[in-house]
């Protein structure tokens, strides 16, 4: 792929975004690369690593192919249903995907990572939606997963007021789950990455499709749909061996720490 680095690590895939001269700004190739990789994952990969080149995660809509192709209004709500399809993709997907995040992580960039599951960010990420300032709207699912993660009151906050979220405020409304040395994130969501790869993976299907549906459900429905999950999960002969761990002392200790 031209815009996204594919390297299999084992049992994980680390994808690299590698357009960092434009601050890895998302264009329709970059999108349908997305697409394509989480459309058909090679059955090994158990989880995966988002990462990005240079200093950036990613700066969002490639404005400068926006500004080039100026699209009709039909042209861009088909190129936001592609962004749609490829981060539905990556969040429903059933394999975990855990961002590392650094600079910026703005307008479409805040949404891609909204699309992945852990998302550990270095002290040098921000956080921003300059739609309002720029006169620009989100279009990858920002007004649905950012909302839901810190609120629709601060997503509108956010946009009006035109802030910037540092990585701390960001850590505490959720839009980055850990937040460690600039310059480390990507090892340590590959040390996730790895570690989750080894869940069994009906578990990880369970969390990763599961856990967003339910709650777009009705509280009866949502009840009834973890129930039919969990029966699955929680009568797997694989639970027996883990079980017997923990019997035997042998199962690593639950303690706190990131
Ligand atoms: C770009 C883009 C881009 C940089 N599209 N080319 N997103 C934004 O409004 C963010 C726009 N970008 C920025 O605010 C800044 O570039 C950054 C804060 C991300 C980084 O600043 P900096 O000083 O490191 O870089 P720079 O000098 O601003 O940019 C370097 C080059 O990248 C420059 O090109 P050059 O030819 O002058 O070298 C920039 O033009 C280019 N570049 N960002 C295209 N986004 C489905 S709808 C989603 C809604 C949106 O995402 S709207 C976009 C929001």
């Amino acid at each position: 792929m031209a815009n996204i680095d594919i390297e299999q690590r084992g049992k994980v895939a680390i994808l690299t975004l590698r357009r960092p001269d434009r601050r890895n700004a998302l264009d329709e190739a970059t999108i349908a690369e997305i697409d394509r990789f989480f459309d058909r994952p090679d059955k090994a990969i158990r989880a995966v690593v988002l990462q990005a080149e240079g200093p950036h995660f990613c700066a969002g809509l490639d404005l400068r192919e926006h500004y080039e192709l100026n699209r009709s209004p039909v042209e861009f709500m088909r190129m936001c249903q592609e962004w749609h399809r490829a981060f539905d993709r990556m969040q429903f997907g059933s394999i975990p995907v855990i961002s590392a995040l650094k600079g910026a992580v703005v307008g479409g960039g805040l949404e891609l990572a909204a699309a992945t599951h852990v998302r550990v960010a270095d002290r040098s990420t921000f956080f921003a939606l300059p739609e309002g300032q720029r006169g620009v709207y989100t279009g990858g699912g920002a007004t649905v997963r950012v909302a839901r993660i810190m609120t629709p009151a601060r997503l509108i906050d956010m946009m009006i007021a035109a802030r910037t979220y540092d990585v701390q405020r960001g850590f505490e409304v959720g839009l980055a789950h850990e937040i460690v040395e600039t310059g480390t994130a990507e090892t340590r969501a590959l040390a996730i990455a790895e570690a989750a790869a080894e869940h069994y993976d009906l578990t990880n299907f369970g969390i990763i499709t599961g856990i967003w549906r339910v709650n777009d459900m009705s509280t009866t429905d949502g009840l009834y749909a973890e129930a039919l999950m969990a029966g699955m999960i929680m009568t797997n002969p694989n639970l027996r061996p883990s079980l017997e761990a923990f019997f035997a002392k042998a199962a690593p200790r639950l303690e706190p720490k990131d």
